[in-house]
């Protein structure tokens, strides 16, 4: 039984979320709007564009597409920055496992992604060769929770979407592996993503019995 098993980028695999939020909020004090870890919750699984707009909305300011594209700019060269010095070190715990077993049972392995900087990340932090598939911003045109980012993945694989297991960390993730009627794994607080049908803390919690239960189904 040859499955899809298609992982979110930030959240899943590394933990980007907090350089994302250093440079949004940059960004955010040249504008004066008040910024704040919580408020960064809300960027989880958001494209880089609508982020702004959530960012400009929390400080009820208007800004010329100029601006805005200026700032879009600012935001991802500080980013980039931020990853120069990323390594392996960076993958969350108990990922590495799990792409091994996945690996070894010779299953669809693909990344399923909102960043438009995810081959570079997945490069730096040495897990590039584990993919099969990458399909990341640069590929979909509508963004989560519209499934086609994983049902693009799946298509990609030669795999059924019904045969297609996602790990999200974003509740728009969770929905989008929904509507496309793949398995939903939700990796983190059980009281944000219960949409989906299994929920993990992190990957150190996933067992090999329950990935295989997954091939085997
Ligand atoms: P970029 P994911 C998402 O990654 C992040 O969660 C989100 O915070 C970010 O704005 C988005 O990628 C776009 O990233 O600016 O690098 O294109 O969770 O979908 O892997
Ligand atoms: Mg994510």
């Amino acid at each position: 039984n040859k499955k899809a098993f298609i992982f979110d980028l930030d959240g899943v695999i590394v933990d980007t979320a907090k350089y994302h939020f250093l440079a949004w909020q940059k960004i955010a004090q040249s504008l004066n709007i008040n910024f704040t870890h919580e408020d960064n919750e809300l960027l989880k699984g958001v494209s880089r564009v609508r982020s702004l707009d959530i960012i400009l909305g929390l400080g009820n300011v208007q800004a010329s597409q100029e601006d805005k594209d200026k700032w879009l700019i600012q935001k991802n060269e500080d980013y980039l920055s931020y990853l120069v010095d990323m390594d392996e070190s960076e993958v969350l715990p108990g990922v590495l496992k799990i792409l091994k077993l996945l690996k070894e049972k010779n299953q669809g392995i693909a990344l399923g992604s909102a960043s438009k900087n995810a081959r570079p990340i997945l490069e730096k932090t040495g897990v590039l060769s584990y993919f099969d598939v990458i399909v990341d911003g640069n590929d979909v045109t509508n963004a989560k929770p519209d499934p086609e980012v994983f049902l693009k993945a799946a298509q990609l694989l030669h795999i059924d979407p019904k045969n297609s297991i996602v790990f999200e960390d974003s509740v728009a993730g969770i929905q989008a592996a929904n509507i496309a009627e793949m398995v939903s794994v939700g990796i983190g607080e059980e009281t944000i993503l219960h949409e989906a049908d299994h929920i993990f803390k992190d990957f150190t919690q996933i067992e090999t019995s329950f990935i295989n239960d997954l091939i085997s189904q």
